[in-house]
C-alpha cells in the first residue's frame, strides 16, 4: 500500500495549553482511502512507536473497526508495549505485542488462524474474561534467524523511499535509500532511552547475514542505506572493533553511498590508550571515494551529543566524552569527507534555565563554525529532554509531568513538552527550543521546518 498525502496536514484535536490553544495535526492519507482494504482485511498490523500517535492511532482502530467489526488489531512498538493496558481498555485493540515481534508475531496468527491457544506465546497483552493478561515481554531474538524485511511485498513503493534522513539530497546520494540493522538492544542504560528495556541486551547479525541483506538491497534496486542500529558502534566496547570494521567495509564492497543514523557513539571513536581519536577507525567508519562518478562510502551521520548545556559532559552520560575530547572527533570525521553532519542535544532537564540554553548554544556555534570549516553541511537540532514509558526517568521524574500521558500523549515527543524545568514552565522551555532553532536554521529554513515537521538542510 502506497503512502499518500505526504504533504497534507489535517488537524484532529485542539486541548488547551499554558492559556492558549494546541492545536494537533496528523500527516498522511485520509482513513477512508483504505477503506475497501479494511472491509477485505482479517488482521489489521500497527506500530505505535511514538507516544504522540497514540490517539491517531486509535482512532485509526476505532474507524477499521468501524469498517469490519471482524477484523483483529494487533499492535506493536514502543508506545504500545509500554502501555498495553491503555490501549487494551480502550476496547478496539485485541493484541498488544511486547517486544520483539518476529516470533510473537507469527505465533499468535498461526493461533489465531488454527484456533490454538496463544496464553503460551511470550510476549503478548490480550483481554480475557474481562481481565487483561500479559505473557512477559519477548527480547533477545536471534537475528540470524529473523526473517530480513520482506522487500518484495512492496516492490511498487521502493522507488518511494526516497526521504532525506541525514542529507540534503543531492546529486552524487541516489535513492531509494533502505533501512539496515546490523545489531538491536543495547548493553548501556542511558537514563532517557527505551531501546535498553525495549530489546534487551546486544546482539548483531553474523557478516554471512549482513551480506544476504545487502544483496537483497542490491537486487530490489536500493542505491543507498542508511544504518539505522541504535548502537552499532558499542561493538567496540565489546572487543569487536574488527567486526564493526568489517561490516562497513562490506557496505563499501557492494558499492553503496551510506549515512549513520543514531548508529555511532562519539566516545567509542576515541582511542583511551593513545589520548587521541581512533583515527584508523574514523577512516573506516567515514571515509568515501569516487568510482565512476559514483560516491562509495559515508557521507553523513546524525551525532548525537545529547547534553552539551552541561560543563562536565561525561558525568552526564557515559557515552559521551569531554567537549573538547569531542571536537577532535568531529575534526576527524569532516577530514574524511562527510558531507552532511547533525547534532542534537537534549534539553529540558530539571535544572536547565537560560543559563544553561546559552552554553549549549556557545557550544553548539563551537561546532558550526567548525564544521563548516571543512565545507561539510551542518544541521543543529535541539530536542526536548522526554519522560518516556520504558526508561528510567519515566520511573524516576513522573513527578515533573505537568500533563499527563493518558490526557496530553500529544506532548510525549521532542519537539513538545508536558513538562517544564525549575526555571522554564513547558511552554517557556518549548519556546527556548525553538528561539535556538529559528537561530541555527535561518528564518528561511525554519519556516520550512515549522510548516512540514521535517527539518531541513
Ligand atoms: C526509526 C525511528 C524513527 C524514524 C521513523 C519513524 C516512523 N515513521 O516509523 C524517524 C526518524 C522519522 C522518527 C521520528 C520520530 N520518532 Co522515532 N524512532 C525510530 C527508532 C530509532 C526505530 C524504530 C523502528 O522502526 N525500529 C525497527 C522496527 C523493526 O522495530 P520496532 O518498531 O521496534 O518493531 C519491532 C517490535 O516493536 C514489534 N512490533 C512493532 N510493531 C508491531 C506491529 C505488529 C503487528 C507486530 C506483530 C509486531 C510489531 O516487532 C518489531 C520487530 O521486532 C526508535 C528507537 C527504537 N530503536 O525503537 C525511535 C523512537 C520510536 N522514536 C521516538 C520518537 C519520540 C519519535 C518522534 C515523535 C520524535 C519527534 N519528532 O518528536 C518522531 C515521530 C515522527 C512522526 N512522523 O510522527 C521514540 C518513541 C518514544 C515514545 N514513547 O514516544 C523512540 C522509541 C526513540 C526513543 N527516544 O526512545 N523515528
Ligand atoms: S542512548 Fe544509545 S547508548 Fe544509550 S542506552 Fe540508548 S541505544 Fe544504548
Amino acid at each position: 500500500m502506497k503512502i499518500w498525502d505526504q504533504e497534507k496536514v489535517i488537524p484532529y484535536r485542539a486541548f488547551d495549553f499554558e492559556g492558549g490553544k494546541m492545536i494537533a495535526s496528523r500527516m498522511g492519507m485520509p482513513f477512508e482511502r483504505v477503506e475497501e482494504q479494511l472491509f477485505e482485511t482479517d488482521f489489521l498490523g500497527l506500530s505505535i512507536n511514538p507516544t504522540c500517535w497514540s490517539n491517531i492511532a486509535l482512532d485509526f482502530a476505532r474507524y477499521a473497526k468501524k469498517i469490519n467489526p471482524r477484523i483483529i488489531i494487533i499492535i506493536g512498538g514502543t508506545e504500545a508495549m509500554f502501555r498495553y493496558e491503555h490501549y487494551l481498555q480502550s476496547g478496539v485493540i485485541d493484541f498488544v505485542i511486547r517486544g520483539e515481534g518476529e516470533i510473537t508475531g507469527p505465533a499468535l496468527i498461526d493461533a489465531l488462524i488454527h484456533g490454538k491457544d496463544y496464553l503460551g506465546i511470550k510476549g503478548l497483552a490480550f483481554v480475557q474474561v474481562g481481565k487483561i493478561v500479559e505473557t512477559g515481554i519477548m527480547r533477545n531474538c536471534d537475528l540470524n534467524k529473523e526473517p530480513a524485511s520482506a522487500i518484495d511485498l512492496f516492490y511498487d513503493d521502493v522507488p518511494l523511499w526516497d526521504t532525506p534522513i541525514e542529507y540534503y539530497r543531492d546529486e552524487l546520494i541516489q535513492t531509494p535509500t533502505a533501512h539496515l540493522y546490523i545489531t538491536r538492544g543495547c548493553n548501556q542504560a542511558c537514563e532517557y532511552c527505551t531501546t535498553p528495556r525495549k530489546y534487551g541486551r546486544l546482539r548483531f547479525k553474523s557478516l554471512e547475514r549482513v551480506r544476504k541483506e545487502l544483496q537483497y538491497f542490491k537486487k530490489s534496486g536500493i542505491k543507498s542505506i542508511n544504518v539505522w542500529d541504535d548502537s552499532l558502534s558499542s561493538l567496540v566496547r565489546h572487543g569487536k572493533r574488527d567486526l564493526l570494521i568489517s561490516y562497513i567495509r562490506m557496505i563499501r564492497q557492494y558499492g553503496f553511498p551510506f549515512e549513520y543514523a543514531q548508529s555511532v557513539v562519539i566516545r567509542d571513536l576515541w582511542d583511551f590508550e593513545k589520548c587521541e581519536p581512533d583515527f584508523e577507525l574514523i577512516h573506516e567508519l567515514y571515509s568515501h571515494e569516487l568510482v565512476n562518478g559514483e560516491f562509495i562510502g559515508c557521507y553523513g551521520q546524525y551525532t548525537p551529543l545529547e547534553f552539551l548545556q552541561e560543563e562536565n559532559t561525561t558525568a552526564m552520560d557515559n557515552k559521551l566524552l569531554a567537549f573538547e575530547k569531542e571536537l577532535e572527533v568531529i575534526k576527524s570525521i569532516c577530514e574524511q569527507g562527510v558531507r552532511y553532519l547533525t547534532f542534537p542535544c537534549i534539553l529540558g532537564r530539571s535544572t536547565d534555565g537560560p543559563n544553561q540554553i546559552s552554553f549549549a548554544r556557545k557550544r553548539l556555534l563551537q561546532i558550526v563554525k567548525l564544521v563548516e570549516g571543512y565545507s561539510v553541511k551542518v544541521l543543529i537540532t535541539p530536542y526536548l529532554y522526554s519522560i518516556f514509558p520504558g526508561t528510567k526517568i519515566w520511573q524516576k521524574e513522573k513527578d515533573r509531568l505537568e500533563y499527563s500521558i493518558e490526557d496530553y500523549p500529544e506532548l510525549f515527543q521532542f519537539n513538545a513538552s508536558p513538562h517544564g524545568t525549575d526555571y522554564f514552565t513547558p511552554g517557556e522551555l518549548m519556546q527556548a527550543k525553538l528561539d535556538l532553532e529559528r537561530e541555527f536554521l535561518g528564518e528561511e529554513r525554519f519556516d520550512r521546518w515549522i510548516r512540514t515537521g521535517r527539518y531541513q538542510w
